[in-house]
């Protein structure tokens, strides 16, 4: 779709104007653009299309994000020493807080954080320690937000019983003849889907407390400034109630994995057990405090369930033709749901030393 990136800006109310822009290529749901002022008066700016077919209730989602992201900018201002930052909504000119044009296309504007950057592959310990320190603090200045007004943006979107239902269902349409070609990452789901469903039992049962939690804790969602201090969280599409395990999980499953989310040469992925300990070190400084038995008991665990859940994903996007995450080649989700199996088997292997990691983290 043809977009006038320039005329879309010229709904919101920003200082100057869009004399340029360029496509970011991260990201597998929305569109991005850096929105350059050429203004040293003006900051730039991030405008996001956002993709209404996964997020149906756009307006939902904005308010969420209102909510979240300025009940941290007042905990940010009475906390000055916590040197952190907030990402900031950018209203349109007839004060909403998206622009919806003439396609029934949505977008939202975001200030841009200038000189920052983000880790796929996270180069040391110093990193992970602060990520971890970063998803922590995020969380815990959200524990007194009330749940209650937040919505559901995606319904289920951890739910792993929903998630495996999808899979069997996808895996009996066979809609584009691909099941012959991953019967080893079925018997793969199949041999550990019991397992999985222990944490959404907890969830029922309330052991496991329902947070505001961020939902997708990708490392690269955590911003650096040039000294490599964590300076911001970002994506907050999917904020809403969740568990912890969630948002440990994924980091984990991102930032400790020594390849990228997509590597094809399945010899390079392996748990990172110092960036593992590291992050969680980081994590639990500023989480500990709150943290229930029951999800100290999962915490090691979670890497798993979520490399697990985000693998299976990818496994029924491939059976279902590729509809939901992007991809650059044809067996691009395959390729993803190879590499979070194959984490998933080294993490088997270092389950004892990552349940030991997360104890000492625990008492530091
Ligand atoms: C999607 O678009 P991105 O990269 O922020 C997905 C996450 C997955 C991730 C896998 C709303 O996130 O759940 O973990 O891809 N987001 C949504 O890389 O489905
Ligand atoms: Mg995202």
């Amino acid at each position: 779709m043809e977009r006038n990136i320039k005329e879309i800006v010229s709904h919101f109310s920003i200082e100057g104007e869009c004399l340029d822009f360029k496509k970011n290529t991260t990201g597998h749901i929305n569109d991005s653009y850096y929105i350059d002022t050429k203004s040293p008066d003006h900051p730039g700016y991030f405008l996001q299309w956002i993709n209404s077919s996964i997020f149906r209730d756009v307006e939902g989602l904005m308010n969420n994000i209102c909510a979240v992201t300025g009940h941290l900018a007042t905990k940010l201002a009475e906390n000055k020493d916590l040197d952190f930052k907030v990402l900031e909504v950018i209203p349109c000119k007839d004060g909403k807080n998206f622009y919806l044009d003439p396609d029934s296309q949505y977008w939202r504007l975001y200030i841009f954080i200038d000189n920052a950057h983000g880790y796929n592959v996270v180069e040391n310990i110093e990193i992970a320690y602060e990520g971890g320190k970063a998803f922590g603090l995020f969380m815990s200045l959200l524990v007194d937000l009330p749940a209650k007004g937040l919505t559901d943006t995606i319904p289920d979107f951890h739910n792993m019983e929903k998630r495996l239902e999808t899979f069997y269902k996808s895996l009996t349409d066979d809609k584009v003849n691909r099941v012959k070609d991953v019967a080893a990452e079925i018997e793969f789901v199949k041999k550990r889907a019991e397992q999985m469903l222990s944490i959404p039992a907890l969830i029922k049962s309330g052991e496991l407390p329902l947070r505001i939690t961020h939902n997708d804790t990708k490392f690269n969602n955590i911003m650096f400034d040039s000294s490599d201090h964590a300076l911001c969280i970002v994506d907050l599409d999917t904020v809403m109630p969740g568990s912890i395990l969630f948002d440990f999980g994924d980091s984990i499953r991102t930032g400790a994995n020594t390849a990228n989310e997509d590597e094809k040469d399945l010899s390079k992925v392996d748990i990172n057990l110092p960036i593992y300990e590291a992050y969680s070190r980081g994590f639990l400084k500023n989480t500990r405090s709150t943290l229930t038995e029951a999800e100290i008991n999962n915490l090691a665990f979670s890497a798993r369930f979520m490399t697990f859940i985000i693998g299976l994903r990818f496994l029924t996007d491939f059976l279902d033709g590729d509809t939901y995450f992007r991809t650059s080649y044809p067996d691009h989700n395959q390729v993803r749901t190879k590499v979070q199996f194959r984490l998933i088997e080294a993490m088997e292997r270092n389950a004892e030393k990552m349940n030991a990691i997360v104890i000492k983290a625990i008492e530091e």
